[in-house]
């Protein structure tokens, strides 16, 4: 087993620091108090700020053309959840893991509870998988699962949800997530109201297996694996299929599942409205599904986002309460460092959003003031809020610098040593 991260090493790291911190965040909390923001109140609420590892992001994710994994990686779930322990350690807000299944292999899922219970990690939402076969399948999803032509087939994809929620019961989740790549690759393929009927159908039965406190997230994406149409191509599909289910059905917003230039958070307004937010998968991309690093390349889009949750929140919206999780695909980067670099980026939109004056921003809006109001967004965003989220680790007992934490403390060298044929040589060359 790789030894956690020592609470006292954490604490001489700090120690390095903390003068630097306490001038900093006086003087942010200087700049804020002109505004008649009490920064305690900000940090207070940063510091509830909770956003989910997704297990297969500890691994190196690879593209479908290679893969150059890492010294050290997890080889199974037990391995993953010791790296996400690291994360929530010296980040403090990632107590959440989401298990994707069968990625996931596990035969005791009591013993797995215990496991996350003592590394005082809880679980997030289940991701089903019927998006490839495996080995030994009976019925293919070759052309679909939940939406297949062949009941067989349809059948097994259910079945495999009903043991989802059943093996989440088990772990303390309360929540499933379905996305399936179900669609198809021609013009002509299949009927698309006959397949959205089929799918329908399928998830009515899946949502016949939820607890009553339990949700069902559907998560829309655009395209691929299925290049001419997808069966929950947008959020439109998306809020069509959760409002013929059920309250208990609610739609995922996947950053990357969008075409170019979409309004996301516009969509992410409209599902608040109707009550079908129920979650998001953080990330970032330029192109498509690039999955990359929450907030590297747009962090204006991740804040306006956070603008209308955080909008949400202060107007007690019935109905709101969506899973924050990252979903990303780390292909040349230590996994640890970039789930701790983007729970930061996300926290860090979070707190930006919670500065924003709403009472100016409602102003402007009301007289029609169009750059004022924008000015007012633009000013939250470019507030440096970082002594805010350093101090929130800080008061929890995480790092003030995890990155720079974690590089010191070896842990990356050590999983190398204790997780042997891991597939990497730490070069990147295999
Ligand atoms: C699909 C997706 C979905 C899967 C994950 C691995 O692109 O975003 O959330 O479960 O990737
Ligand atoms: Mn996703
Ligand atoms: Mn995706």
């Amino acid at each position: 087993m790789t030894q956690r991260i020592d609470k006292a090493f954490i604490a001489e790291e700090n120690a390095k620091l903390a003068g630097f911190l306490k001038e900093d965040y006086e003087a942010l909390g200087n700049q804020l108090a002109r505004d008649d923001i009490n920064i305690e109140d900000i940090t207070a609420k940063a510091e509830q700020f909770q956003i989910a590892v997704p297990s297969w992001g500890t691994g190196t994710g690879g593209t479908r053309f290679a893969r150059f994994p890492g010294e050290g990686e997890p080889r199974n779930i037990w391995e993953k959840l010791e790296d996400s322990a690291v994360i929530n350690d010296l980040s403090q807000c990632t107590e959440r893991v989401s298990p994707h299944f069968p990625w996931d292999k596990v035969d005791d899922f009591t013993e797995l509870k215990q496991t996350s219970d003592s590394l005082n990690l809880k679980w997030d939402s289940i991701n089903s998988n019927t998006f490839q076969d495996q080995p030994g399948q009976a019925h293919s999803f070759k052309y679909g699962s939940l939406s297949n032509t062949r009941a067989e087939s349809r059948d097994l994809a259910i079945q495999h949800n009903l043991d989802c929620i059943e093996w989440g019961k088990a772990l303390g989740s309360k929540t499933l997530t379905v996305w399936v790549g179900d669609g198809s690759n021609h013009p002509g393929q299949q009927h698309f109201q006959s397949a959205f009927e089929r799918y329908l159908d399928s998830m009515k039965q899946i949502y016949a297996g939820l607890p009553s406190d339990w949700e069902l997230h559907i998560e829309h994406k655009m395209f691929e694996p299925a290049f001419y149409s997808t069966i929950i191509q947008d959020w439109g599909s998306n809020i069509l299929a959760a409002m013929e289910l059920g309250p208990q059905a609610k739609s995922l917003v996947d950053l990357g599942h969008h075409a170019p230039n979409v309004n996301i958070e516009m969509i992410v307004s409209r599902l608040i409205q109707f009550k079908k937010l129920g979650g998001f998968h953080f990330n970032d991309s330029k192109y498509g599904d690039d999955d990359l690093d929450s907030g590297s390349l747009h962090p204006y889009q991740q804040f306006l986002i956070f603008n209308e949750l955080v909008d949400a929140q202060y107007r007690n919206q019935e109905g709101f309460g969506p899973n924050y999780m990252l979903d990303q695909s780390h292909n040349v980067t230590d996994p640890i460092e970039s789930l701790m670099n983007s729970a930061a980026s996300v926290q860090r939109s979070y707190v930006a959003a919670l500065i924003v004056d709403r009472k100016k921003l409602s102003g402007y809006q009301q007289d029609n003031d169009a750059l004022m109001a924008s000015n007012t967004l633009k000013k939250a965003f470019t507030t440096d809020v970082s002594p805010i989220l350093e101090m929130a680790r800080f008061n929890r007992g995480g790092a003030i610098d995890p990155i720079a934490v974690y590089r010191a403390s070896g842990y990356r060298a050590q999983a190398g040593r204790e997780r042997p044929n891991s597939g990497g040589n730490g070069s990147g060359i295999v």
